[in-house]
Formats: structure tokens, sequence, C-alpha cells
């Protein structure tokens, strides 16, 4: 009788923690937010991680690569545009949790290859969802929105409630899963979910989008003076677009909690503010040891140019304008931060330093 209590007690508390053992899919785990997911769930969970990765010529696993021989992370072959593999993958390991992360995700190329991004953010998206109607109907889906879908904005901070309104082939794609998303949910009975995640950023950041791309550059243009070097400048374009910017590792907890509801809804993840390009770059010399009172701006739109004393650190290429921007975004994340309690932890100033502070060290290692 008293072991019977004990077994029972143990049995509570482990539902309570959420640390009986499930089976988890993650997508994208190569990139950014996949292996800050599987970090955390590893960490705080007792769960089985099935790491889904496509097949590559050149393996690129450094953000896994201190995870491969961990006892509950398995990686298994997944190109989440193959619907076959999704649904035999599915039917086979009938996952308790499906967290798809994986997609085109560099808004940039879209316009250049929009059949690849409907393929891989949309289509992707039915044959997950189709396949776990037939095969495991009570797993917890998320799939991974974005804040380009408010696009041109028409209100100063986006919420749950605000228009859909796509300026590229990416955020169109997003739009199009968030339908499919919703009708399942609603057709279906299925826990699935789409947050609108604000950018976020950090040390696993793709080199191409704008945060890493200047952090790398100032990294490298440190030790050109350093070593007397040529200075070649930073080439970026559009300076004055806005952007809500977080750390990545903060919204990790946010999309756990998103699936862990009683009902499913979508939820805005941001950090309600809005800082520029430019800041970003100011900010990040700043830390860099190119103080603010040393540097400063001259000329006007594409002849535009950030100095450090007589050197030209930052210029302007038009090749990196895109063909219709979303000048400015802002979320409003009161209603996470109610019902999910979830709350940022990282400031706009901490995430530039950290990830400044960590190119520094890497380009010097
Ligand atoms: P990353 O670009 O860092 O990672 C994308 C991942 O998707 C990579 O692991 C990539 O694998 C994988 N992938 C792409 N195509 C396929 C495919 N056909 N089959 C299997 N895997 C594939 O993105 P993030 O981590 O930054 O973003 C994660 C998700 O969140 C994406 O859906 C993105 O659109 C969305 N999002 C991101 C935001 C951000 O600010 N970071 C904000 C809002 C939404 P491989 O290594 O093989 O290329
Ligand atoms: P975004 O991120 O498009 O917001 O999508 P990105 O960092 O690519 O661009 C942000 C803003 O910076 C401007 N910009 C430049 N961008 C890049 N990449 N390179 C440049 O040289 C440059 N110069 C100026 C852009 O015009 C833009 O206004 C990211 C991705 O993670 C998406 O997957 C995600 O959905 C959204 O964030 C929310």
């Amino acid at each position: 009788m008293k072991l019977f209590a004990l077994q029972f007690a143990a049995i509570t508390f482990s539902l309570k923690l959420n640390i009986m053992e499930k089976k988890i899919i993650i997508t994208g785990v190569t990139g950014q937010d996949g292996s800050h997911m599987a970090d955390f769930l590893l960490k705080n969970t007792e769960h089985t991680i099935i790491a889904g990765v496509r097949r590559v010529s050149v393996k690129n696993h450094e953000n896994i690569s201190h995870l491969i021989d961990h006892p509950r992370f398995k990686l298994i072959d997944l190109d989440i545009t193959d619907q076959a593999n999704t649904e035999q993958v599915i039917a086979e390991e009938k996952p308790d949790y499906f967290i798809n992360f994986a997609a085109n995700s560099f808004v940039g190329v879209s316009w250049k290859q929009p059949v690849s991004h409907m393929e891989t953010n949309c289509m992707a998206v039915l044959y997950q969802l189709e396949a776990i109607r037939k095969y495991c109907p009570n797993c917890r889906y998320y799939n991974a929105g974005s804040s380009e879908e408010f696009g041109d904005i028409v209100t100063v901070q986006q919420d749950e409630n605000s228009q859909a309104r796509p300026r590229s082939p990416y955020a169109a794609s997003k739009c199009s899963a968030r339908h499919i998303v919703k009708v399942w949910r609603e057709s279906y009975d299925l826990y699935a979910v789409q947050g609108w995640l604000f950018n976020h950023e950090g040390t696993r950041r793709g080199e191409e989008f704008v945060t890493r791309k200047i952090t790398k550059n100032i990294a490298r243009i440190f030790n050109e003076y350093r070593t007397g070097n040529e200075i070649i400048p930073l080439q970026l374009g559009n300076l004055d677009a806005g952007r809500d910017w977080s750390d990545a590792e903060d919204f990790i907890d946010a999309v756990w909690k998103m699936v862990n509801q009683d009902e499913p809804k979508d939820y805005v993840i941001a950090s309600d503010e809005t800082h520029t390009i430019r800041e970003f770059v100011e900010e990040a010399f700043n830390f860099a040891g190119f103080h603010r009172g040393e540097c400063r701006w001259e000329g006007e739109g594409l002849d535009e140019k950030y100095y450090h004393g007589e050197h030209c650190i930052v210029e302007i290429n038009p090749e990196f304008y895109r063909p219709a921007e979303v000048e400015c975004l802002r979320g409003d994340s009161t209603l996470a931060r109610k019902e999910l309690d979830w709350e940022r932890k990282s400031t706009f100033l901490d995430l530039v330093k950290k990830m400044v502070d960590n190119d520094l060290k890497m380009f010097n290692a």
C-alpha cells in the first residue's frame, strides 16, 4: 500500500512537471530555433527528441554537434518537401509532439525561389498535418509563423488580431500555412498552432540575416584594424527598416508553452520594441570599440556611408534592397505574457552585445 502511494505520488509529480517521457519530432534542428529547442527540451524534460534532417552533401551539424551522442537525441532522415518521407516518419514514430521549425527562412531570396518557398513553408505543413490526422491525431503540432505575415502594417503594434498583409513570397507562404493550420485544427479537432514570432537572433543565427551579417563583419573589420590591413566596408541595404528583435533563446519556452495549453491558440511573441538596422549598426560597432562619438554617417540614400575617423566601415549596396520591403514591425505580446505567463529575459542591447562578443571571440580564436 505504501509502495503504491509512493508510485502514485511520483507519477503525479512527473505529470505536474511535464516530465513523463514523450516523443518529440523537431524539424530544422540544424538551424537556429530547432537546435535551441532541442537543447531546451533535453535539459528541462525527459522527452526523446527525434530530429529530422535532410540529406546534404557536406554535413552542416555545427549547431547540434554537442547533441549527437546524447541518448535521448536521435537523428532521422526527413526532407519535409517529400510527402512520402513525411508520412512514413510520422506513421512509424507516432510522435506526441511535432515542432516544425524547418523552412526556407530567408525572405531576401524568396523572390528568386518562390515555388520552393511555397513547397517548404506551406505544402510541407499540409503533408505533416495530413499524416498526423491519419496516424497520431493526439499529437500536438507547432508550425513556425512569422511577423513578416503582417507586412505593410496598418497599426503601430501588431497583435493576434492584426491583418495579414504579406510583402514577399516568403510571407505569403507563411500566411498560407497559417490558414492550413487553422482549417486542420477546426475540421479535425487537432491540437495545431502557429505562433507569430517576431525577429529573434543570437549566436546561432544564419550569416545572411542582417544582425549576424553585421556582427560577423564587425569582427572582420576589427581584425583588419588590428593587423593594419586594408579596411573593407560592410555592405548593407535599407538601413531604415525597423524590426522587433529579441534573443532567440528567450522565445523557446514560449513555443513550448504554446504547445502545452489546455486549448490550442496562436500567440504573438515579441519584444514590443522597434529598432532600425542603423541603430543595430551603431550599437554593434560601439560594443566592438568603434565608439559612437568617433563615428559618423555621411551622404544620403545609396551614397550614405558610416565612417570611423577616416575609414569607411559601412556602405550601401543596392543589391541588398528588396523588391518590396516590410518597413517597420513592432509586436504586442500582451496576450502571451498574460496567458502563457511568458517574459523575455534579454534586452535589445544585451542581444547586440552578446552577438558582437561572440563574433569577436570566434574571429580571433
Ligand atoms: P534557420 O534558417 O536557422 O533554419 C532553417 C532550418 O530548416 C534548417 O535546419 C534547414 O536545414 C531546415 N530545412 C530547410 N528546408 C528543409 C527541408 N526541405 N527538409 C528538412 N529541413 C529543411 O531558421 P530559424 O531557426 O531562424 O527559424 C526557424 C523557423 O522559424 C523557420 O520556419 C522560420 O521561417 C521561422 N521564423 C524565424 C524567425 C527568426 O527571427 N529566426 C522569426 C519568425 C519565424 P539545412 O541545415 O539542411 O538547411
Ligand atoms: P527578415 O530578416 O527579413 O526580417 O526575416 P533579415 O535580417 O534578413 O532582414 C531584416 C531587415 O534588414 C534589412 N537589411 C538587410 N537584410 C539582410 N539580410 N542583409 C542586408 O545586407 C540588409 N540590409 C538591410 C532588410 O531589408 C530587412 O528590412 C527574418 C527571418 O528570420 C524570417 O524567417 C522571419 O520570419 C522574420 O525575420 C521574422
